[in-house]
């Protein structure tokens, strides 16, 4: 069973009048984001979330390069290694062609971050992943991506028990930016609540991320509003049962 699932990309901060659409939309914001500080964040972690406080730095665990960790938790958020490699809790470029949030610019994240698939781990091993348990009805999401890449995709699963997956492409397309040389603090607003999230990467090549945030109250008719809405049509599939 599936159904039509829209998801909105804004490409500009906007602020606005208008009211969510559609059930199970998804709004993409990467415009809107703050410097990280020491208490949000970290120094030197680059940018952090203009909604929400940051939840989940990694800037206090031991670094986990190959063969990974299976689990880890902050705040709340449960990371759970899927397929493939699975994930590693790392810092700066690792021999797994890993880049950081931010590499090459004055936004550079300096501090630990998360990769999947593992530096130094197995080659053309498939796609690996991990899904993060929210641990809440979460109807904002964001994080710092690194290097937005086409074979890079996030899988958002609903309360409802449906899910939707974008490519990287998907949101580069949206965004304008260039495959494997934008990183961007990503915002995403749901109007139906969301408990965890799947992030893969397909081969070798890697989809780093850092400064996790999420929150439960619907943020006010947000964003989401008004003109500059770029829309485009996934499939919100149910997730298998049983
Ligand atoms: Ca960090």
């Amino acid at each position: 069973m599936a159904r039509k699932h829209m998801i909105l990309a804004v490409v500009l901060g906007i602020l606005g009048m208008a009211t969510l659409a559609h059930a199970g939309t998804i709004v993409a914001v990467n415009t809107n984001s703050v410097a990280c500080t020491a208490t949000n964040g970290g120094t030197g972690a680059g940018l952090c979330s203009a909604y929400a406080p940051t939840a989940v730095t990694f800037n206090n665990q031991a670094l986990a390069n190959y063969p990974g960790v299976a689990s880890y938790t902050e705040n709340g958020f449960t990371f759970t290694a899927g397929g493939g490699d699975g994930f590693a809790i790392v810092n700066g470029e690792g021999p797994g062609y890993n880049k950081e949030p931010g590499y090459g610019t004055s936004a550079n994240d300096t501090t630990n971050y998360i990769s999947t698939p593992i530096p130094g781990g197995t080659t053309n091993q498939g796609l690996s992943s991990y899904t993060i348990n929210l641990g809440m009805n979460a109807y904002y999401f964001g994080f710092y991506w690194s290097t937005i890449d086409t074979y890079n995709t996030i899988t958002f699963n609903f309360a409802d028990k449906t899910s939707v997956s974008y490519s990287g492409l998907d949101f580069i397309n949206q965004f304008g930016g260039t495959a494997g040389s934008t990183s961007s603090f990503v915002n995403f607003f749901f109007d139906s609540a969301v408990t965890s999230v799947t992030m893969s990467s397909n081969d070798t090549y890697a989809l780093e991320a850092d400064n996790f945030a999420a929150q439960t109250p619907e943020p006010t008719s947000m964003l989401l509003l008004g003109t500059g809405l770029l829309g485009f049509a996934g499939t919100r599939k149910w997730w298998k049962r049983g």
